[in-house]
């Protein structure tokens, strides 16, 4: 670790008396990795790996919803066939300014709306086919979902975003790919010029085309194009290179979640360093799902290297979309904050799914879940039994000594938050806290990643009410170069009840 340190120590201060960003010499997007190269050199080039501006604005939301509604709403359905007529689609008290209110008051950022499911039904008055809002009897064929939804959005300072599913299982150009690739970029042209600002775009994996089914060659390039050019500001998430799916629908990321991954590109294909995306052209859409993706021994195998987070998302229900007879099965408070501690304490952003129901509306069960959560990450987090904020390592060197905060006497925790500054990277590899006081030292909890934000629980640690010299001291053991841990605090929460296996999605 020491060469390394001194190499970015060094690299630091020689770039910093060059230009107005110190870090700009060293920190990349992502690297390549030559046959042959070493595993030491392979472990110092990812860490000088970090996110682009796009993703540090999302990974900063940390809980975002979505919101899965549309023909299955009405159908009591997970998937359509595309065979529905639009005339049951007919929401009876829809009411946006619902939904945003309750998502908003449960701290959720943005709000991600499924605007095409798989059934190629579209909440949105399209040109591109009669298959939506535009034939369906709801406010007489004058209604538009995705507008009223980003309206609501903006009034009320939530970020918006669009699910759009290439999958489509009603458009007959389906499967003849340059014909439906044009109308789906032509979809998104639509949905991307006309709503506003769009933060995220969700393009998913999901594609059930049976061996006889038509195969559609999706251009994934060209789509990301129309995403670049009429919405600089969005992350693309899934089939793209922005923004990752966690790989589980549970709600639950990995325990050791690495942000920067091995990515494959297109053969023959190559990135291109001068673009604001360098990966766009290159980037094939691969599966991401294996327990570990990060490690020291998985990235020995990497060709690139690319800063490619985790998103987790999970539904507060058993299925995306609303079903009445599941009102019964919406997940508890104590479960939605044991995922919140599993996906955003766990380096990923959280997106949890809140289906409104065929009124239009989110059900009381969901509301009461939802503000039970809030309440309990209220009660946590409004004060800390005790906290620090590191400075920058871009302004002051990092450093590898442990790094101590105070905690007074009498005090009590049983949760710990920490944060590495992505913008230098993601480096802390291994980790350790201990209660410090009187000349001695006792662990009470460790870990591997921490990333944009680690969140610990452990049996609660209570400082003597006669100490006078309480000390949590973090002690990172294992890093790739030096740390840049940005915060370090520690919380009281008392126990949780234990909460039930997560369910499974049923079809
Ligand atoms: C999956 C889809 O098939 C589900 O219906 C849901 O939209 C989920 C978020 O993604 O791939």
């Amino acid at each position: 670790m020491a060469p390394l340190a001194a190499a970015l120590t060094s690299a630091l201060l020689v770039a910093g008396a060059r230009q107005a960003d110190p870090t700009a010499a060293r920190h990349v997007r992502y690297v390549t990795i030559a046959p042959g190269e070493s595993p030491d050199r392979i472990v110092e080039k990812a860490a000088r790996v970090v996110p682009s501006p796009n993703q540090i604005a999302w990974q900063e939301r940390e809980f975002i919803a979505f919101a899965h509604f549309g023909m299955n709403t009405f159908t009591d359905r997970e998937w359509g066939d595309g065979k529905e007529p639009p005339a049951l689609f007919n929401p009876t008290d829809f009411d946006a300014r619902q939904w945003v209110q309750v998502l908003k008051s449960a701290g959720m950022r943005l709000l991600l709306l499924t605007a095409k499911h798989h059934d190629g039904f579209c909440l949105w008055p399209t040109a591109t086919t009669t298959h939506s809002v535009k034939s369906s009897p709801w406010k007489g064929g004058k209604g538009d979902v995705v507008a009223e939804v980003a309206a609501a959005c903006r009034e009320a300072g939530l970020a918006f975003g669009v699910y759009v599913s290439p999958w489509d299982r009603h458009e007959p150009s389906y499967g003849d790919s340059p014909r439906y690739n044009e109308l789906f970029r032509a979809q998104l042209r639509e949905l991307l010029t006309n709503y506003g600002e769009i933060a995220e775009v969700w393009f998913d994996g999901a594609n059930g085309e049976g061996p006889n089914g038509k195969r559609q060659v999706y251009d994934w390039p060209s789509y990301y194009r129309t995403v670049r050019e009429l919405q600089p500001k969005a992350v693309i998430f899934g089939m793209a290179p922005d923004v990752r799916w966690v790989g589980t629908e549970s709600g639950y990321g990995r325990e050791t979640e690495w942000s920067v991954v091995p990515v494959t590109l297109r053969e023959g294909a190559a990135p291109q360093p001068g673009s604001p995306h360098p990966l766009d052209d290159a980037f094939v859409p691969g599966d991401l799902t294996a327990p570990d993706l990060g490690s020291r021994e998985a990235i020995s195998r990497a060709a690139v290297l690319a800063w490619y987070p985790a998103e987790t998302d999970v539904s507060i229900r058993p299925g995306w979309f609303y079903h009445a007879k599941q009102d019964a099965r919406v997940k508890s408070p104590e479960t939605l904050v044991d995922i919140y501690f599993s996906s955003v304490g766990r380096n990923g952003v959280l997106l949890l799914n809140v289906p409104p129901d065929a009124r239009g509306r989110i059900a009381d069960a969901d509301i009461r879940s939802l503000q039970g959560m809030r309440a309990i990450l209220d009660r946590t987090f409004s004060t800390p039994a005790a906290a620090a904020a590191f400075p920058a390592p871009a302004i002051q060197p990092a450093s590898t000594a442990p790094r101590e905060i105070a905690v007074a006497a009498g005090r009590r925790f049983d949760v710990a938050m920490l944060q590495e500054d992505i913008r230098q990277g993601q480096r802390v590899e291994q980790f350790t806290l201990e209660m410090c006081s009187a000349g001695a030292c006792r662990e009470f909890a460790r870990g591997t990643t921490i990333g944009y934000k680690r969140l610990l629980r452990f049996p609660e640690v209570r400082v003597d009410a006669a100490s006078r010299d309480a000390r949590v001291r973090l002690t990172v053991t294992q890093s790739r170069g030096t740390p840049a841990v940005s915060a370090l605090s520690v919380y009281s929460m008392g126990p949780l009840q234990a909460p039930p296996a997560a369910p499974g999605v049923s079809r």
